[in-house]
């Protein structure tokens, strides 16, 4: 009989490249030898000496790292320690993150909203089409004279948020923007990307194929009349659990929002440099992206601070709107990006203007509400292009980015598993896993601006992070790994009657704030995480949490396989 793997071995349950750095993190391992066997067997291929004991004072765990990098063989392992307990199976092997990447785009497939999913892409995950989303009501909160309350608009199309059914712009903002810099970051590579979907033997590569669906949807949040977008589309309440076609609450556009129409010029102006590149497949669509970039973007110059706030709306207008409020009440990340987004798509000095006096400011790690650094990194990856005002400012611009990700990698190697995701309270916040991957794309980044391969290695560290080397010891990303999330808190993987969640899904991770006021085993910040559908502060599945595992995980196969 097989010897059962202990889960206080913490490693990437997935494997490592045969010439990157492999480490395991084992918790309460005796000091000596470890070896490396494949599975069953106990001949030793590879033996090494585990690390110092470190103590972890936020779990209260003792620590030992033990190092195998040097083993380069590919192959399937298990790692034992000097107790004897085994590790779970992983592989040495070239591509080893190439299914997880298909899968983490995949995954926006399956929260394609207007759509049936047919079992030929879908598989056992095929649904009929639910929330068509062509018959919305203008909310008492958005009217105005020519839209006014009640006023049908269709815009269907777009991803589900998260768990919840509803469409959210400004969350589509840092989603559709990370996205699509995977693309402009790594075109080739993309361009022989595939995940299965209805539209993959189109010319299209499929990462911009599935923006495609995203970006459909938000062109219809504008209003024509005005240019303003409006913040979300939702349900007044969430739905239930159950599946989109049997959902039949009204569907509501409310209130236009600055933070909307900013992250709006943002993407479509991004949209347009790509969808450039597409001039056959899409005729006419790149310029009526930057048409629509150039209105959402007067509108927010003539309607600046028009915050978010659902507590005020709910007080003023019926019906009062509970959903995902996604109130960021500082925009000005919001009005840098969208400025560096027009400025490189048109080299206009109207906004090189509003871009120029923030170029000053450090980068902060990009989160829904803090879009500065995405800016920073499209000056970045088009620096040899810019007019030559801001060429004089480009050494700036990298300083910052540079020292985001200094400040993510320092030290990281005296961490007890090694990674950038050290304790720090501003790390496990709702959606930690998220924070784990944006600080891998912001060290990307910066392996790029500079070939320090440091940079690489701190960044593949964080990706080891997420597929299990941490303090619980869970593969967070659905259907991978040894031991995986089964009850996230996303109604598609509940609703569905099949156990398995959807594959490719990254769930949000340790959160110690622990809103949902479900049980948890632990509340230290590393550990505070359950793996069941009550939590949705712990285990809830994002578009935005996904696009960051998406451009981790692509960028690692496009740079580990050159
Ligand atoms: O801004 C403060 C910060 O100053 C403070 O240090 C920190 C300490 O906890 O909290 C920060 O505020 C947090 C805020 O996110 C900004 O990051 C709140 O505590 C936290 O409750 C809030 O969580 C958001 C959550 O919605 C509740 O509003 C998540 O970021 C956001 O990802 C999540 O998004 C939901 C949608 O509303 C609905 N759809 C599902 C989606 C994912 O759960
Ligand atoms: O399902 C909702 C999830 O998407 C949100 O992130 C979360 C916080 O806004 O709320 C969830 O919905 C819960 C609601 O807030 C309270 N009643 C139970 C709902 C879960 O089914």
């Amino acid at each position: 009989l097989a010897q059962q793997a202990t889960d206080s071995i913490r490693l990437n349950q997935l494997g490592f490249y045969p010439k990157a750095p492999k480490i395991a993190a084992l918790v309460g391992a005796k000091p000596g030898t470890f070896t490396l066997t494949a599975p069953g067997s106990e001949r030793a291929l590879f033996t090494g000496t585990v690390g110092a004991k470190q103590h972890n004072p936020g779990t209260g765990e003792d620590v030992r790292l033990a190092d195998f990098s040097a083993f380069t063989t590919p192959g399937t392992y298990v790692l034992r320690d000097a107790g004897g307990r085994v590790s779970y199976p992983f592989q040495i092997q070239r591509r080893v993150h190439e299914g997880v990447a298909r899968a983490a785009l995949k995954s926006y497939y399956y929260q394609r909203v207007s759509t049936a999913l047919p079992a030929l892409y879908a598989g056992r995950w095929s649904r009929p089409l639910g929330h068509p989303d062509t018959q919305v009501l203008v909310h008492a909160s958005a009217a105005t004279a020519q839209r006014p309350t009640g006023t049908l608009v269709s815009a269907p199309r777009g991803w589900y948020d998260a768990g919840d059914y509803n469409k959210y712009v400004v969350n589509s903002g840092i989603t559709m923007g990370t996205l699509f810099s995977l693309y402009e970051d790594f075109p080739t590579y993309c361009r022989t990307f595939r995940e299965e979907v209805p539209e993959s033997s189109n010319r299209l590569p499929d990462v911009v194929d599935e923006t495609l669906w995203n970006l459909r949807w938000m062109l219809a949040m504008q209003d024509p009349t005005d240019g303003g977008v409006y913040h979300k589309l939702t349900n007044a309440a969430f739905d239930g659990m159950e599946m989109p076609a049997l959902t039949t609450k009204p569907r509501y556009v409310v209130q236009k929002s600055t933070a909307a129409a900013l992250d709006f010029a943002a993407i479509t102006a991004q949209a347009s440099r790509i969808l450039k590149q597409f001039p056959r497949q899409l005729p006419g669509l790149a310029d009526s992206c930057l048409q629509a970039s150039v209105r959402a973007w007067q509108w927010a110059q003539a309607h600046p601070q028009v915050l978010y706030r659902q507590a005020d709306i709910n007080k003023q207008v019926d019906p009062d709107i509970s959903t995902g409020e996604y109130g960021d009440q500082d925009l000005h990340d919001e009005w840098v990006w969208a400025a560096a987004e027009l400025y490189v798509t048109t080299s206009q000095p109207q906004y090189y203007q509003v871009l120029q006096p923030a170029l000053a400011e450090s980068a902060k790690l990009p989160s829904w509400n803090q879009v500065q650094a995405l800016g920073y990194y499209t000056l970045a990856r088009f620096r040899s292009q810019l007019p030559a005002a801001a060429q004089a400012q480009w050494p700036t611009v990298r300083k910052h980015i540079l020292a985001l990700a200094d400040e993510l990698r320092a030290g990281y190697e005296q961490q007890p598993y090694q990674t950038a995701m050290t304790k720090s309270a501003a790390n496990f916040v709702w959606g930690s896993n998220a924070t784990a991957a944006n600080q891998g794309v912001a060290l990307i980044q910066a392996y790029r601006l500079s070939g320090d391969k440091q940079y690489l290695q701190c960044a593949l560290a964080n990706l080891d992070y997420l597929l299990g080397r941490n303090a619980t010891g869970y593969c967070f990303v659905t259907g991978f790994g040894s031991k995986a999330p089964q009850h996230p808190h996303h109604r598609l993987s509940e609703a569905d009657g099949i156990a398995e969640p959807l594959p490719g899904f990254l769930v949000g991770g340790p959160n110690p704030g622990r809103q949902d006021g479900c049980q948890y085993l632990f509340s230290d910040a590393e550990r505070a995480y359950t793996d069941e559908v009550c939590s949705y502060a712990s285990n809830e599945v994002a578009i935005n949490w996904n696009a960051p595992l998406v451009y981790l995980t692509v960028a690692m196969e496009a740079l580990q396989n050159d």
